[in-house]
């Protein structure tokens, strides 16, 4: 598919109106209704389309998420900056008594990938160095407290501890660690996404009461972050979550040689090396692709996800998977008609619509194209982006899509999407 020079500019003023709508000022929020907070990956990426439109308020994105990094290194993966009764759970389910509430899980951490981006794009150098330096030592500050925390026995690799944290909430990835998991005790509530998006397209209960036992568990624990890898009874090492942590490790060390911090550069060296290094062990022979590492079970998990091709964004240019990963996701891609489902068709799990267990996303698209061109296979990257542009012109600013068919699902008017747009619209 593709879009007429017409169609570009049509999406680019809608991209720039829908980011608009959804800035609260210092912050954006990922659409109005379903999601009422600053989310820490949206925003990351959020920035990269704001970028476009407002250098400072670009970094301002950041630095909002930033100013509500823990004393620990930690940052939240929601923000809570004022109140709204249309997102479950609140501030009050968390209970992590901040001045400014937050969640007590985080995110797949793309500030040292987007910050990178913005500083080498931005036209006020001067400024651009000045923000870029201040952020620096907060997002070493979250790797130290990645490795700190969530690989606790050095093995290169950190684990999540709440498929919220993936940011790939409901993938197969985590099917048999999340049924380990036990509901009992979770009680009642009220689902609030469920009114805005239709059920089929969202999590099962099934997922939630799971979701919501971890918070339980973790919350019980005072969100001292330094127990809970021990406690917890999920934890899985995710190759997309670990790729995002090493490619932003990779940036965080090419900003800081650039802006002269040392210390920086050679700590987020090393952490890149490490990560590297462990991720041959997800290789997965029989998918041949990257898998899950289910840390609680001590075995690899049969999951063909996206989340296994998102190495692709972190290997070195040269590496002998590169070629592999580049060929699996053209075969993924093959099986359906827009580019990237979120979980292999070919899988009888496949869901074409609900959420990450086959929908496609433009962000995680981004993230392969990227490291498609990284390895030199730039026409397969263009396609994804080229199709990207054309599903939007036709089927609107969607939070996910069908990828058998296009149709626009999740919520609509999204930041993320729009900042997408922006993207590939270069
Ligand atoms: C839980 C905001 C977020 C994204 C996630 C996506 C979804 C939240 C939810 O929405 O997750 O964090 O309630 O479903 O899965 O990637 O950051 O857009």
């Amino acid at each position: 598919m593709t879009t007429s020079p017409r169609d570009d500019d049509r999406l680019r003023a809608e991209a720039i109106a829908i980011l608009r709508e959804n800035d609260l000022g210092a912050y954006t929020i990922p659409t109005k209704g379903l999601y009422p907070f600053q989310w820490n990956w949206d925003s990351c990426l959020v920035a990269l389309g704001l970028a476009r439109i407002d250098e400072d308020r670009a970094f301002r994105e950041i630095e909002t998420l930033f100013a509500h990094q823990w004393e620990d290194g930690f940052v939240p993966h929601i923000v809570f900056h004022a109140d709204a009764q249309s997102y479950f759970p609140g501030p009050d389910v968390w209970d992590t008594r901040r001045a400014t509430p937050t969640s007590g899980i985080t995110q797949p951490p793309v500030a040292g990938f987007c910050l990178r981006r913005l500083y080498e794009t931005a036209s006020d150098r001067e400024a651009a160095a000045a923000r870029t330096k201040a952020l620096l030592p907060r997002i070493a500050a979250w790797h130290r407290w990645f490795h700190a925390t969530r690989d606790p026995e050095a093995t290169g690799l950190v684990a999540i501890l709440h498929p919220w944290e993936s940011g790939r909430d409901n993938s197969m990835d985590w099917d048999e660690a999340l049924a380990r998991v036990s509901p009992e005790g979770v009680g009642e509530y009220v689902r609030r996404d469920t009114s805005h998006v239709d059920a089929a397209q969202r999590p099962t209960k099934a997922e939630y009461d799971r979701y919501l036992r971890l918070v339980q568990i973790f919350r019980g624990l005072g969100w001292d972050h330094g127990a809970l890898h021990e406690a917890s009874p999920f934890k899985v090492v995710d190759p997309g979550f670990n790729a995002i942590l090493i490619r932003s490790a990779e940036d965080l060390a090419a900003l800081a040689e650039a802006l002269d911090e040392p210390a920086i550069a050679e700590e987020a060296a090393r952490h890149a090396a490490a990560g590297r290094a462990a991720l041959e062990g997800l290789w997965h022979e029989g998918l041949g692709q990257y898998a899950c590492f289910d840390r609680a079970a001590g075995a690899l998990v049969e999951s063909a996800s996206i989340g296994g091709l998102l190495p692709l964004f972190a290997l070195e240019p040269g590496h002998a998977r590169a070629a592999v990963l580049a060929k699996r996701i053209e075969t993924v891609c093959a099986r359906a008609r827009h580019p990237v489902p979120s979980h292999d068709p070919a899988d009888p799990r496949f869901d074409r619509l609900r959420y990450w267990r086959g929908p496609l996303w433009l962000v995680a698209n981004r993230m392969i194209l990227d490291g498609l061109a990284r390895h030199g296979h730039v026409d397969a990257a263009t396609a994804i982006a080229r199709d990207g542009l054309a599903l939007v012109a036709r089927r609107g600013f969607a939070e996910y899509f069908d990828p058998l068919d296009g149709r626009p699902l999740g919520g609509g008017r999204f930041s993320w999407t729009a900042a997408m747009v922006l993207e590939f619209l270069d």
